[in-house]
């Protein structure tokens, strides 16, 4: 039986490249000189594809690959995928959810402690030597006793409100319909910014959460609050978010996630408040070998007619 002919759009970990060159014909796009071309040349063989969260796989490049029957991506995320266009032709799609929760949590909470409390700041206080010249660091705000609010209170969300509760913090969120748990409800993003000292963007990306945070909500946020995303840049206004940063009607930002990457807006990154991390919410060794390892499992099971791990939709 021949190998399946497998696109890679975005190469995913050291270990589960190899177990896919050994399983499959594999085409690297992402390294192809002339992507069209290559691309042209490989389309009418090609059955599965690879990518990862940022690259994912557009409507022109599904509609070149006339054999294609999985897209397995390495994120939770798919809006960098066109689902209706994998829809409309029955293509499978699989994600990486759940093996990620833990460490994009993780970075939601670090983000509330770095931007609260200073401490990127507080770093180049000491680094450069202005303790010793200026004296003590200035104040900040404890985070005992504030009023944390999730937008998006799916996997991600729900293990940020759990990782709240021990800093004292208390939680309320904001979702598409009210779930079945103990934190305060808000129908709307407004609602729960007006809340919130802390705000934390913690939705799917896509159409459907486009620029949701917007100029409103970040006003609604205040000059003492601040915004933290670990979701999306698409999901947050960033035009309005600079300007309520620069007239301080919004107090700070910590930010994974940006509209531009990997080159985000100097205007925001030149931005004392603001606290940055190159989209490296999941980005440790366990948690991209797990996810590339689902990507592995997922084309395993679809081409041995198993049902899939990880589908989306
Ligand atoms: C990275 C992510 O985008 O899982 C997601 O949706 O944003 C991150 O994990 C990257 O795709 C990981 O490969």
């Amino acid at each position: 039986m021949p190998q399946p002919d497998l696109l890679v759009l975005s190469a995913i970990r050291p270990d589960q490249m190899r177990q896919l060159d050994a399983a499959y014909t594999l085409h690297r796009l992402d390294l192809a000189a002339d992507p069209a071309s290559f691309l042209a040349e490989v389309a009418p063989s090609v059955r599965a594809a690879v990518t990862t969260g940022g690259r994912g796989i557009t409507a022109a490049e599904i509609a070149a690959l006339p054999a294609l029957e999985i897209v397995a991506t390495s994120s939770v995320g798919t809006d960098a995928i066109d689902l209706t266009a994998c829809a409309a032709r029955g293509i499978h799609v699989t994600n990486t959810p759940d093996v990620l929760t833990d460490d994009v949590a993780d970075i939601a909470l670090g983000m509330i402690l770095m931007t609260r409390r200073r401490l990127v700041e507080g770093h180049e206080y000491v680094r450069s030597g202005t303790w010793a010249q200026k004296g003590p660091f200035a104040l900040t705000s404890a985070l005992r006793g504030k009023r944390v609010g999730i937008l998006g209170l799916g996997r991600i969300g729900q293990a940020i409100a759990e990782r709240c509760l021990p800093f004292g913090l208390q939680v309320g969120y904001s979702a598409r319909s009210e779930k079945p748990v103990d934190f305060e409800f808000f129908e709307t993003p407004q609602a729960l910014a007006q809340w919130s000292d802390i705000f934390v963007v913690a939705t799917p990306g896509g159409a459907g959460t486009q620029a949701l945070v917007s100029q409103d909500v970040i006003e609604a946020i205040g000059p003492q609050g601040t915004l933290i995303n670990i979701a999306r840049g698409s999901v947050v206004d960033e035009a309005a978010l600079i300007a309520a940063l620069k007239d301080g009607r919004l107090g700070s930002a910590g930010l994974d996630v940006f509209a531009s990457e990997p080159g985000p807006d100097k205007a925001l990154t030149d931005l004392d408040t603001v606290t940055l991390s190159p989209h490296h919410a999941s980005g440790t060794v366990e948690t991209r070998d797990a996810m590339a390892q689902l990507v592995v499992d997922n084309l395993a099971a679809h081409f041995a007619g198993e049902a899939l791990l990880t589908p989306v939709g």
